[in-house]
């Protein structure tokens, strides 16, 4: 009887065995299943919108992210090739002796530009060219606006002075949403680049958010060979990107790369969302995203509360799955709107436009 007993005691232990062998697997399959299954396994926590990472997992992405600067400074130069021969000045040199690296913002300040108003080296409009020298490209500055005089102060505040150190030909638009319906960022953007158009022979448009300052002036304002993420580093998400595929805040694309991806969405109103949407039109047509490192791309933003009719919008990750479907009907080919007033300060052109509502 004893030898018999001994047996199924050691017959029991081994199924036990085996059960915990095949549940250690079974567990640590699951992990790796899922770990493959995100692509934004690295990516720092994002700031609420989970949902981004499956509705993402069907499309590989290619984001170049941090890419270094030294790279990124050859790119673009040859769009330069425009230039008369006949004038006497040399192009701008691709880096800018004029920069002067990391410096801090104070949000606590008054703003007076009326000192920045009588510099003769800004024409009405908020238009700029160095003296110096012809720049490698002529930039216009799109921010889409309403309600916010006091964060636009601080935004002209800083960046003339930024954008005149990096040498660039540029002009700022104020793109003002008029009335008080829900408001729609990336249709102001569109509207932004179809205005802006219309002045100047403009090869390079910058999408910032007029709350946005940068803190670094290597941190260049201007267009590379791929659509560029400016806004890589912000105090509000701990000078990190919030999750890989962001694409908020500021970014720059070249008239080419605007015209691929058929500009933006006209139909994203209310907070949030249309960011995303421009990332997957960028990656659906074979771009991707170039960004400076972190340090370089350093910004913050004036903090607020949120804007009264700009709530989150409910059908923004509806959009944002269907973006592939959607871009060739929706955006610059189907922009419409009406223009209600144009402002000329000396610091910025300011454009009031009826864009309609949801
Ligand atoms: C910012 O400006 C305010 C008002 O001028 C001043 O009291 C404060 O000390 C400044 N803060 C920093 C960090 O310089
Ligand atoms: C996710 O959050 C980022 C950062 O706040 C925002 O820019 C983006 O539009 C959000 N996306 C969605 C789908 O809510
Ligand atoms: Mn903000």
């Amino acid at each position: 009887m004893e030898p018999r007993a001994n047996f199924s005691v050691l017959h029991r232990a081994c199924a036990l065995v085996v059960a915990l062998c095949t549940l250690h697997l079974s567990v640590m399959l699951l992990f790796y299943l899922r770990s493959t299954g995100d692509e934004s396994e690295h990516a720092p926590p994002s700031p609420g919108n989970f949902t981004l990472r499956t509705l993402r997992k069907g499309h590989s992405v290619s984001t170049s992210t941090m890419t270094s600067t030294s790279t990124m400074t050859s790119t673009m130069t040859s769009t330069s090739t425009a230039i008369p021969t006949t004038q006497a000045l040399e192009k701008c040199p691709d880096t800018s002796p004029l920069l002067v690296g990391p410096r801090n913002v104070n949000f606590s300040q008054t703003i007076d530009l009326n000192e920045m108003r009588q510099d003769p080296k800004v024409s009405v409009g908020g238009r700029y060219k160095p003296r110096e020298c012809v720049s490698l490209q002529k930039v216009a500055l799109i921010i889409p606006f309403r309600h916010r005089e006091e964060h636009m102060k601080h935004w002209l505040y800083y960046l003339h002075p930024f954008l005149q150190r990096q040498q660039l030909d540029y002009g700022v638009y104020v793109i003002e949403q008029d009335g008080e319906d829900t408001f729609n960022r990336a249709k102001l953007m569109n509207v932004g680049y179809a205005e802006a158009l219309k002045e100047y022979d403009y090869d390079c448009f910058i999408f910032s958010d007029v709350d946005i300052i940068p803190l670094d002036d290597r941190n260049t304002y201007r267009c590379f060979d791929q659509p560029r993420h400016l806004a890589v580093s912000m105090d509000k998400f701990g000078f990190r990107l919030p999750y890989n595929q962001y694409f908020g805040g500021v970014s720059a694309m070249s008239k080419e790369q605007y015209l691929k991806v058929n500009g933006f969405p006209n139909n994203y109103w209310g907070w949030g969302g249309e960011d995303d949407d421009i990332y997957n039109r960028v990656t659906f047509r074979g771009m991707s995203v170039s960004r400076p490192d972190g340090v370089v791309g350093r910004c913050k933003m004036i903090q607020h509360v949120r804007d009264n009719k700009n709530e989150p919008n409910p059908q923004r990750f509806d959009r944002i799955a269907r973006t592939r479907q959607t871009m060739d009907s929706d955006g610059i080919n189907s922009l419409t709107y009406r223009v209600v007033r144009t402002e000329k300060d000396q610091l910025f052109t300011k454009i009031t436009v009826d864009i309609g509502k949801p």
